[in-house]
């Protein structure tokens, strides 16, 4: 997987973009906007950066990753299709009775979620959880973990942050997909949490910020995390919620919303016109 170009990591994330629609149309509902602002950074993570076999989703030294922000499941699942850990056709199951990718991951039912989430703020508590056993027991992998910006107005989510620097879990990467909006407005307007890099610095963390969409980015910001100890790093990704579908891009209405036959050809006619131009 090292020598994956940013090219090529461009046109997988196009294919996990489709990924997430498919996913969402066939299920008539879910969140396709804060799927699609977190799609580069869980293609980098998956394809690039995590110590991950999809034949062995339970490999002890396995990296471990949190969807803190569970309701982007579609971008998990799509990114995990992708990557070999389920065939894509399955994505179409979204949120189906008995299916394994139900609308916030559970560990329970697909083999590769290493916890389930959905209920925010929990998840980067478990990570720190994961973080801390990874050290005490001299395993040596690494976690990551992506927050929303409306998630971090939990109150759980600064205890977590306290204790991850009390307890140095420089094995800890928190990112927070700051792409201003949260279920029904701004996150300003639902109760700001600016400025978000000074207020995880003053909890003790590295912190870098960068754009989410930009892959050369995501992985000078991920090397930084490696090569900082003594604290965890919180990478502070601008990014646009509904990224990569011109009609949801910004648009709060997109938070936890379908598109219907006619909306879902348009935004599958713009991904695959954008994957032919990269393959062209
Ligand atoms: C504890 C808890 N409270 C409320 C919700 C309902 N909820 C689901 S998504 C969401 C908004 C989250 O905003 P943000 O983290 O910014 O998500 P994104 O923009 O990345 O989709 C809320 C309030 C929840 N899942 N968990
Ligand atoms: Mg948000």
């Amino acid at each position: 997987m090292d020598a994956i170009s940013k090219k090529e990591l461009a046109k997988i994330a196009c294919n996990v973009r489709m990924g997430i629609i498919e996913g969402t149309f066939n299920a008539k509902s879910g969140h396709p906007g804060g799927s699609l602002s977190i799609t580069e950074i869980l293609t980098y993570l998956y394809f690039k950066e995590m110590n991950i076999n999809p034949e062995k989703p339970t490999a002890c030294n396995r990296d471990r990753f949190v969807l803190s922000k569970g309701h982007a499941a579609p971008a998990l699942y799509s990114v995990m299709a992708n990557r070999g850990f389920f065939p894509v056709e399955e994505l179409k199951t979204l949120r189906k009775v008995d299916s394994r990718l139900q609308g916030h991951p559970s560990m329970n039912y697909l083999p590769g979620i290493d916890i389930s989430s959905g209920s925010l703020g929990q998840g980067i508590s478990a990570a720190c959880g994961m973080a801390l056993g990874s050290k005490l027991k001299g395993d040596a992998f690494r976690v990551y973990t992506i927050l929303g910006d409306g998630e971090i107005e939990e109150g759980q989510v600064w205890e977590a942050a306290m204790y991850a620097a009390a307890k140095k879990l420089d094995n800890l990467v928190a990112f927070v997909d700051n792409n201003n909006l949260q279920i029904d407005g701004t996150v300003e307007e639902v109760n700001s949490p600016y400025p978000i890099p000074e207020k995880f610095a003053a909890f003790g963390w590295n912190v870098i910020e960068i754009d989410g969409h930009n892959f050369d980015e995501i992985e000078a910001a991920l090397n930084e995390a490696k090569a900082t100890k003594g604290k965890p790093t919180a990478i502070i990704a601008t990014t646009t919620k509904g990224k990569g579908v011109s009609f949801m891009e910004n648009q709060v209405n997109w938070h936890g919303s379908a598109p219907n036959a006619e909306q879902y050809e348009i935004a599958m006619n713009e991904l695959k016109a954008l994957l032919n131009e990269m393959e062209g």
